[in-house]
């Protein structure tokens, strides 16, 4: 099936279904004090069972669960803890988190906290960790989380299987520090690929767009339900925090918010020192933003996410799908400035190394397309060793046309000419992108490719921090 046929077919599931989205949050019983507004967005409801104020202690369990994808059809899917979307792990800046992991599926997993800045040996990489086994296995992830800011985890071994069936969650690292929004929403974009023919997920790398583009699903999910309606409220003068993380497979997300005006106030590693504001938001999969979206007035506020879909003539045209529908009315609150504290200035880096990475692919004539990493795929040995506190420019050079959102593990990079920092970065077709990384965080760590099909195809490496 062609990708416009995937994108029409998306088109026709998302607009021809009745779809009732419950808020997730909003319960305030069942929520943690946090010093921020409760939460809202996909079951904020994991409980920390440790009294201790420091200490964020849960249960994760990876299950087989039936799941409705709110289009009136139950799938069998993996979840954590029964949820698709897994649970919001939330915490503050400096506290110890452990999670006793529990792998009630029929397949080896990890579990990877993308994004947290922890040691190599809870990252989940199964070059480190021993997978956790299938049936009953269990393993004890123990870590302090260096930094505020919107994360997520999902597993490391067959992770295009294993994510597209449900094994994901997002992780809020709050701080204390931050201002008090009128209220948080965690706002989890994805797509999903299902056959027509059999209404089931559709197999995996089965076909040979797949395996060129990446598995681009045919229907929209936001927290895990399809087209979701106007069944969020808030009202005209408060302002609001989304984070916003792309868990799909390879779908890059371009996206724009009607009805409200929004600026960027953090990027992967945390807030911007100096947030902005933008009409047209490019999000790769992995990657993440803070927005600040303030309601000036009642309405339907939507975020859309702009895809390729055919129109009422057969033309293909850009469509803005509503992916996040906020119905803002009743009485207006007074309007008001959010005033973030001052970040202090970043100690200037001299750069101490310059190095290349190139990507591409082959077809081999035995083991079929191969992603590449500097000429090489599914590279065992470490590409590149480097001295702790090392700042390295790294240039990224795409010989191909598919993009790849290059993401490094535990640690930040800037993106040179665009503020904040990232640890996942968009190189277009045929692009270069050059980053320079701040490799403060010892360890061995994964570099590749977040499509995920790439990733299992090849487009995987590692580097050191001695
Ligand atoms: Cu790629």
């Amino acid at each position: 099936m062609s990708r416009y046929a995937l994108l029409l077919s998306f088109l026709c599931l998302g607009c021809g279904e009745a779809a009732t989205t419950p808020d997730g949050g909003g319960d305030a019983a069942s929520e943690p004090a946090w010093s921020t507004p409760a939460l809202r967005g996909p079951e904020a409801a994991l409980e920390d069972e440790n009294p201790d104020p420091d200490v964020v202690e849960v249960h994760l369990r990876a299950e087989l669960i039936e799941v409705d994808l709110g289009d009136g059809t139950t799938r069998e899917m993996l979840g954590y803890n029964g949820l698709f979307p897994g649970p919001v792990l939330q915490a503050e800046v400096g506290d110890e988190v452990i999670v006793h992991f529990e792998n009630h599926t029929w397949d080896e997993t990890t579990v990877h906290w993308h994004g947290l800045r922890i040691s190599d040996q809870m990252d989940g990489s199964p070059r480190i960790q021993e997978p956790v086994a299938a049936d009953g296995g269990t393993f004890t992830y123990r870590f302090v989380v260096p930094e505020a800011g919107t994360f997520w985890y999902h597993p490391h071994v067959r992770t295009n299987e294993q994510l597209e069936m449900g094994l994901v969650g997002t992780l809020v690292v709050h701080d204390r520090q931050d201002p008090v929004f009128d209220a948080e929403r965690v706002i989890a974009l994805d797509d999903i690929l299902i056959d027509p023919s059999t209404d089931e997920i559709a197999p995996f790398l089965a076909f040979h767009p797949e395996l060129v583009h990446g598995r681009s699903g045919n229907v929209l999910l936001t927290n895990g339900r399809v087209s979701p309606g106007p069944d969020h409220e808030a009202r005209p003068g408060q302002v609001e925090r989304w984070r916003i993380v792309n868990t799909a497979n390879a779908r890059t997300m371009s996206l724009s918010l009607t009805g409200a005006s929004m600026r960027v106030v953090g990027t992967d590693a945390g807030r911007l020192a100096e947030p902005f504001e933008t009409t047209r938001l490019e999000l790769p999969v992995g990657q993440r933003y803070d927005l600040e979206v303030r309601y000036d007035g009642p309405g339907l506020v939507a975020l859309q996410s702009h895809v390729l879909g055919r129109d009422g003539a057969g033309d293909i045209v850009e469509m803005a799908v509503p992916v996040y529908v906020v119905d803002v009315g009743g009485d207006a609150v007074e309007p008001r400035e959010i005033v973030w504290p001052e970040l202090p200035a970043p100690e200037p880096r001299t750069i101490d190394r310059e190095v290349e990475m190139s990507f591409d692919a082959i077809d081999d004539p035995e083991l079929g397309i191969l992603w590449r990493i500097n000429g090489e795929a599914h590279r065992t040995e470490p590409l590149f060793t480097f001295g702790r506190g090392e700042t390295v420019r790294m240039t990224l050079r795409n010989l191909n046309g598919q993009e790849h959102p290059f993401h490094l593990h535990g640690q930040f990079f800037e993106v040179v000419g665009r503020p904040g920092l990232y640890d996942t970065v968009l190189v277009g077709g045929s692009a270069t992108v050059e980053i320079i990384a701040h490799l403060d965080n010892p360890g061995r760590w994964m570099a590749h490719c977040h499509i995920l099909e790439h990733a299992e195809l090849g487009m995987m490496s590692e580097i050191v921090v001695e």
